[in-house]
């Protein structure tokens, strides 16, 4: 006689409220052990629950959207008793068993659960979103998921994507690659062995996760780079003469806890620069904190590890906290949380050289700070040139959400702020 089983959600490892993005099964479908019930979503992968038994569905229990947990009830399956061949392999019941809490009933054979290891599998080195059947099936046909128009919600690929893909290279024509509703036309594939001796090299994961993210936000935000310059002479002087006192204390006092105060009051200042667009673009989330991002070299590629609080903190707090989150980050140390939360975003070249450049948006941010390089430049004062120390300023943004007007004034009140610290006390 056929029993009705509550399927619930498994053990998906250091996951929680995450997304229902797709029900791949209605009430009434007969399913085999193993065969995918829904898939759901975090922002680090996409990951589908099968089902634990072969049976028919009964009431589904989530819907698409819902934030679930480990032990919600996903839906009701009506099960035939298992058959000897049907049961769990020996050497798996005893893991199962040894796995048990002391005192906890035997429970029917949980489904196959994939551990936090496969959960980062399945983020590592792919880019494009899209579920695993998806990608199976992609996979089957060795279609390159990257390649493939993404027409799902949130830019996720679906199956006819794919088979869109399929069918437009059968016919001889190059897919396109689209973000959203734009196309855009495919770069043509370059055999570069026809000119030479070539190696390929395997991007690392934090070049291809940052890599999808900063092209991303490249196509979604409109961007414009206001440039400037800040008197920094006094400020340098300043720091100089607190080196040794930070010494003293462990630390090494650069510009870049200087120009995190400095963003700090000026986000406070401008809060439009403090915002995010909403989603529907009709309004602007307003942040009543300021955390910023400090973009990071590391041997692996650009990390953007966020410092939060920073108008509450003082410079050598913000000094020894830098330290300790860029060494992190070269450690390959940072965790999720790490890189989340932020406002506004500093990117520092200064310690390498260049004299301008134009740094991406890090969305959903609204604005990022370029740095460069300071040089001593002989500066007009009214009657006489003066050797000062100026400092190039980059401030990217998103038009969609600041003026060109705003973006000016944003650039003119840092440099006044670093022209003249005392500024931030007011
Ligand atoms: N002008 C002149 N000198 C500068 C400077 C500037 N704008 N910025 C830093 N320096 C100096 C520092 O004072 C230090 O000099 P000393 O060794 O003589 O004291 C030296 O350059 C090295 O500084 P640093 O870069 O190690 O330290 P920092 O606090 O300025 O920056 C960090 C820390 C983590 C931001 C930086 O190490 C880093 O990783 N920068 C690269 C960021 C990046 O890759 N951005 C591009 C992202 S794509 O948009």
């Amino acid at each position: 006689m056929a029993n009705l089983i509550e399927v619930l959600l498994p053990d998906i490892g250091d996951f929680h409220n995450v997304e229902v993005i797709e029900i791949l099964v209605s009430p009434g479908d007969r399913v085999e052990r193993d065969s995918s019930l829904i898939t759901l979503e975090s922002d680090k992968a996409s990951l589908e629950i099968p089902s634990p038994q072969a049976g028919e569905v009964g009431e589904i229990k989530v819907r698409l959207g819902d934030k679930v947990n480990v032990g919600d009830l996903v839906l009701t399956l009506k099960v035939e008793p298992e058959t000897p061949g049907e049961a769990a392999e020996p050497a798996e019941d005893a893991a199962l068993e040894a796995a048990r809490a002391p005192g906890e009933k035997a429970r029917q054979r949980p489904p196959v659960m994939p551990t936090p290891a496969d959960m980062a599998g399945i983020a590592r080195g792919r880019n494009a979103h899209a579920s695993p059947a998806v990608r199976r099936f992609a996979r089957e046909l060795g279609v390159d998921l990257n390649r493939a128009a993404a027409t799902g919600p949130k830019g996720r690929v679906l199956k006819e994507d794919v088979q869109t893909f399929v069918k437009q290279a059968l016919k001889g024509e190059r897919p396109a690659l689209t973000a959203g509703a734009f196309a855009l036309p495919a770069l043509p594939e370059v055999d570069f062995s026809k000119y030479g001796k070539v190696e390929f090299v395997p991007l690392s994961r934090i070049k291809k996760l940052s890599g999808a993210h900063l092209h991303r936000c490249w196509l979604n935000l409109p961007h414009v780079t206001q440039f400037g310059e800040a008197d920094i002479t006094e400020l340098e002087a300043f720091r100089l003469g607190l080196r040794g006192e930070a010494e003293q204390s462990g630390l090494k006092l650069t510009l870049m806890p200087f120009l995190m105060k400095a963003c700090a009051a000026a986000l406070k200042a401008m809060p439009e620069f403090n915002s995010s667009l909403a989603p529907d673009g009709e309004s602007l989330v307003m942040k009543k904190y300021v955390h910023i991002g400090v973009a990071v070299d590391t041997p692996n590629g650009l990390v953007v590890p966020v410092i939060r609080d920073l108008d509450r903190k003082s410079l050598f707090e913000l000094a020894a906290e830098l330290k300790a989150t860029s060494g992190r980050a070269r450690d390959g140390k940072l965790s999720p949380a790490d890189l989340q939360g932020g406002c506004f975003s500093i990117s520092s070249l200064g310690g390498i050289g260049g004299t301008a450049f134009t740094p991406i948006v890090n969305a959903p941010e609204v604005a990022v700070l370029g740095v460069s390089r300071a040089e001593t430049k002989p500066v007009w004062n009214g009657s006489e040139f003066r050797p000062r120390l100026m400092l190039p300023l980059s401030l990217s943004y998103d038009h969609r959400v600041i003026d060109g007007a705003q973006g000016a004034r944003f650039v003119v009140l840092l440099a006044s702020l670093l022209g003249d610290i005392r500024r931030l006390l007011l």
